[in-house]
């Protein structure tokens, strides 16, 4: 049972927008803020409360978007800040609320602060950001950028290297600073102020990094002799993480009643809990990454492919149930602006489309935390069929192709064919390609030419379409939310892993006092006998299913066994006593 009362963001679902690709108001192929304005009606029906916003700020767009050169302007592709504030009074008129997104390691090399900086040492932005002397005429240590080569870039006008843990132009800011502190506190109640409800924290957890006894940010351990090393160890997780987030919500956040979500790639379970400890933390969730990392090979790249073992996912997520259950909250998610359609990487987005998009939002929905919907997910919109590099966008993408095939040697334009199925695979830009809205020119997402493609599928996968089939991949998200406003266990319960070695069935138990629920989902195309052993399903309540069940659940439980259909997954509260 919670000791404190519950906070509306624990009873909250968040859909994600990313806002190029959700719709284009003005034909010029990219999406808008009034393009989002018009269709909060699709958000109404599906039933979240809250919206997340991936950045809207003002930007020369290396990172589409996360790189801000004004934290406190509207891109003009965007709109106004008369369109933003149009949007946030209309959703909150309609019982919704909106987070940011706060991009606050690094800026934009465009920014006013890193255009100073880069001046002259004796300039007073200088210490705004990160520096240091070449080692051996090359840069200070072995670290590498998250988006490919060296994190540090020559500045020729100091006679320095400046650190960008991402693109040489997301320089990053140093926080050691109390005056960068100072300047993004002030951004964020500029934010509150105008009424926003919160923030998503991009890479929050490299705010503090790791720098040596000497004051000098030290080299990484060597795991791949001969290679940079991924930054990660030293630029995450830094000693003074906790103390800086904990100074904003004592400055900023305790002020207001907003929700908050760190995105903290390499976090461990034990910091998360100090942060998110209600009491003496400082977010009320993170965004972890370890189920992502479950299809790439151990310690390589996220290229490196590697087929997902269910059991693996099963233990990573019980993990993270079991490490904030009492303690702390989670974040539950299965894609973002970052990843793979989930469809495509977990379930099946062939022939098992429909049942296996309906499988994992159940999987994801009956957890214990709050759930984010990536646009696009709730209609099980699939990974687009890329064949030729020219059709990607993504820096992440181009860079690693670049590289790869500089190291190959031989025509950088034929890429080859495993770098394009790795591509095909975890590429960002499967995720970005537009909203599909209807069967119609472009899917209704532009009267112009979008800037990533839309995808084939759009004459068959679209909103127009799912909203008006009761059985499609958008209602079944609609119950699912729907569920968690009348079921407190769904919210409350405690998590229970049962079938822990089973190859293709995740299930599990939530439990509030007297109610259980009982969560199964079969991850595969293959038919399952699942053994119930001490499981009582007699007399059970179907509160979600995605395969019609017309005889009822004893149809499908035989001598002591539950009968899962492909991809098949079942929501039910068992009856006590
Ligand atoms: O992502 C942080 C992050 O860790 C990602 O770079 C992730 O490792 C990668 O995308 C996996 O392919 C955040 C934003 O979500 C991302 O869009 C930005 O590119 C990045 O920060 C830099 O701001
Ligand atoms: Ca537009």
């Amino acid at each position: 049972m919670p000791h404190t009362p519950a906070r509306w963001w624990q009873h909250s679902v968040v859909y994600q927008v990313y806002p190029r690709s959700f719709c284009d108001s003005n034909g010029d192929g990219i999406g808008d803020i009034p393009g989002i304005a018009s269709k909060l009606g699709h958000l109404q029906a599906l039933g979240v409360d809250v919206v997340w916003l991936s950045p809207v700020y003002a930007s020369p767009d290396d990172d589409n978007g996360y790189d801000i050169s004004d934290y406190r302007a509207i891109a003009p592709q965007f709109g106004t800040m008369a369109d933003f504030d149009a949007l946030l009074a209309a959703l909150h008129a309609r019982g919704m609320r909106l987070v940011m997104d706060l991009v606050v390691n690094h800026t934009s090399d465009e920014h006013a602060w890193f255009q100073q900086a880069r001046q002259s040492r004796d300039n007073p932005f200088h210490a705004f950001y990160i520096w240091a002397e070449p080692v051996d005429g090359g840069p200070p240590t072995n670290w590498a950028s998250i988006f490919g080569g060296s994190a540090w870039e020559w500045n020729a006008a100091t006679g320095e290297y400046f650190l960008h843990s991402f693109s040489r132009r997301q320089p990053d800011l140093n926080w050691e600073q109390p005056a960068v502190r100072q300047e993004v506190h002030a951004v964020m109640r500029f934010w509150l102020d105008k009424g926003v409800d919160g923030f998503r924290m991009d890479v929050i957890n490299l705010v503090s990094k790791t720098w040596g006894p000497d004051g000098r940010l030290p080299n990484a351990p060597v795991t791949r002799p001969g290679f940079l090393q991924n930054g990660f160890s030293l630029t995450a997780n830094g000693p003074r993480l906790l103390e800086f987030l904990r100074e904003m919500r004592q400055v900023v956040l305790r002020h207001h009643d907003c929700i908050t979500v760190g995105e903290c790639p390499g976090i461990t379970p034990d910091l998360a809990r100090a942060i998110t400890d209600a009491d003496t933390g400082a977010l009320d969730m993170v965004f972890q990454f370890d189920h992502m990392d479950l299809d790439s090979q151990p310690g390589q790249s996220k290229w490196q492919l590697k087929p997902l073992d269910l059991r693996d996912l099963k233990r990573s997520l019980s993990t993270w149930q079991q490490a904030l259950a009492d303690t702390g909250w989670n974040s539950l998610y299965f894609g973002n602006h970052d990843q793979p359609r989930v469809v495509s990487r977990f379930g099946d987005d062939g022939p098992w489309r429909e049942a296996s998009a309906k499988m994992l939002a159940t999987c994801l929905h009956g957890l214990r935390g709050t759930p984010y919907v990536y646009q696009g997910d709730e209609l099980g919109m699939t990974n687009y069929p890329f064949d030729h590099i020219g059709q990607c966008r993504d820096i992440e993408t181009l860079n690693m192709v670049r590289d790869a095939m500089a190291q190959r040697g031989g025509d950088p334009t034929a890429v080859a064919a495993d770098l394009m199925a790795a591509v095909r695979a975890k590429g960002r830009d499967n995720a970005r390609t537009p909203m599909q809205w209807t069967a119609g020119p472009q899917a209704g997402f532009s009267s112009g030419t979008p800037w990533l493609a839309v995808h084939p599928n759009h004459t068959t996968i679209n909103a127009e379409a799912a909203l008006a089939d009761a059985g499609s991949v958008f209602h079944h998200h609609r119950q699912l939310i729907a569920l968690r406003r009348s079921e407190p266990a769904l919210v409350h319960g405690r998590y229970a892993l049962l079938w822990p070695d089973h190859a293709t069935v995740f299930g599990y138990t939530r439990t509030l006092g007297a109610v259980q629920l009982l969560v199964v989902c079969n991850f595969s195309a293959q038919p399952v006998d699942l053994p119930l052993d001490t499981l009582d399903l007699a007399g059970a309540a179907v509160l979600s299913a995605n395969w019609p069940l017309p005889l009822g659940l004893d149809a499908l439980c035989h001598g002591g066994a539950l009968h899962l259909r492909p991809y098949e997954a079942l929501l039910l509260r068992l009856a006590t006593g």
